[in-house]
């Protein structure tokens, strides 16, 4: 499943077209608001989210509640907008003195988007580079995850590091790194673990107060994935890539791992890789089975039927409220960098955004193995795909 976006931050609107959408899903708007309203929670968010209500209207391909086969456009308005309309107008000069906006902060993609485009005026640059855009990303992984779920496949995510606080590994093992997704809701922070999520949500406080930010690390995990998704035989089918290559893409995302990770690199062979068993007692796609699932659920490109285990790091949130040093970009001159409203942690933020990155990848693979016409003829090419695999 493909998607595009468009809109600025303090613009009218956000919009995002999603292509590859089969014929016959149920789809409603209500379904795309829950993920919005949880891209929009989490402790460490900025004033921006009391001033937003994100809900989805939906422009195209969907009739009767089902959807058409069509393009998806959905357009989610910015409350903000009315603020803003004076500074982002579309026609006439800017109102006001310019300085302010000469000042690119570190980190954020003020300096480099203004030297590409050639302008001085950051705006011009970090109103479409600001995390506002995920929105937009998260609307079309709502369409991504209901088609999903019609293959009975859920997505989920947890966060497990913010700053120097960090959920115990013991906690993830215990758990086999899937937590109950109630749990994790029911958190400010998205952390399936009630003590650490308060070391977490305090850790949050004390950089507000220093005028700091931070950064974490979250996990999305998948559940009821066919094995067999993605493809080993070509560079660009490999789901790895297609996977890491989206995470990567959301702002502020600096690094990716599967399932056992960066550890993989660090333990012999016999350590690392899932001997292969045939279960007494059926799963959902037969007997065949792992003893344990250090892949991550993907095994040469291709899901294994294990649950998909990614892991991301996000960096800190560049606004900081004691700046760092930058330059003014006309004058030159030493200055401090721009102070706007931000977040001091959007980590929980981005695990939702992830969701949707991960859910739209996989959406698309399993339109890649059983269609993407329509739903019903997709869902038989299922059934007899995991009749025949049942039976080795
Ligand atoms: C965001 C909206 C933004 C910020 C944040 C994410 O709103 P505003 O800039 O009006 O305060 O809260 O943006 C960034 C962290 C960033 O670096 O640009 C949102 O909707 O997620």
């Amino acid at each position: 499943m493909e998607y595009r976006t468009a809109g600025e931050s303090h613009g009218p609107a956000l919009v995002t077209i999603v292509s590859g959408v089969p014929a016959g899903l149920a789809l409603s708007s209500a379904a795309i608001d829950s993920d919005l309203a949880r891209r929009q929670g989490g402790y460490g968010r900025g004033g921006r989210m009391q001033i937003e209500h994100d809900r989805a209207r939906i422009l195209s391909g969907v009739r009767f509640g089902r959807t058409l086969g069509s393009p998806v456009a959905l357009e989610i308005a910015n409350r903000d907008w009315e603020n803003w309309a004076q500074r982002m107008a579309q026609e006439g000069r800017p109102p006001h003195d310019l300085a302010s906006e000469r000042s690119p902060r570190p980190g954020h993609a003020d300096l480099v988007g203004a030297l590409k485009i050639g302008t001085q005026d950051c705006r011009n640059v970090l109103e479409r580079a600001s995390a506002r855009e995920t929105a937009a990303r998260v609307a079309a992984g709502a369409v991504a995850r209901a088609c999903l779920a019609a293959f009975g496949v859920e997505v989920g995510s947890y966060v497990t590091r913010i700053g120097d606080v960090m959920l115990p590994a013991a906690e993830v093992e215990r758990k086999g790194g899937v937590f109950a997704s109630a749990k994790v809701e029911s958190s400010p922070v998205r952390c399936p673990h009630e003590e650490t999520g308060a070391r977490m949500t305090a850790a949050i406080d004390a950089a507000r107060e220093a005028g700091e930010s931070l950064g974490g690390w979250f996990t999305v995990t998948v559940q009821g994935l066919v094995p067999g998704l993605g493809g080993y035989a070509e560079a660009g089918e490999r789901l790895t890539g297609r996977i890491g290559g989206a995470l990567l893409s959301i702002p502020a995302i600096r690094g990716v791992e599967f399932g056992l990770g960066f550890r993989a690199g660090t333990l012999p062979g016999s350590q690392v890789h899932d001997p292969i068993v045939y279960r007494e007692e059926p799963g959902a796609f037969g007997r065949i089975g792992r003893a344990r699932n250090n892949a991550g659920g993907l095994e040469g490109g291709m899901t294994t039927g294990e649950a998909l285990v990614v892991h991301a790091v996000m960096k800190p949130i560049p606004t900081l409220m004691r700046p760092l040093g930058t330059i003014d970009l006309e004058t030159h001159e030493a200055t401090d960098a721009s102070t706007e409203r931000s977040d001091v942690c959007a980590v929980p933020a981005a695990a939702v955004v992830a969701e949707a990155e991960v859910a739209l990848v996989l959406a698309g693979a399993y339109g890649d193995k059983f269609g993407h016409d329509a739903l019903d003829d997709a869902l038989r090419a299922f059934e007899s795909y995991v009749a025949r695999i049942a039976v080795r």
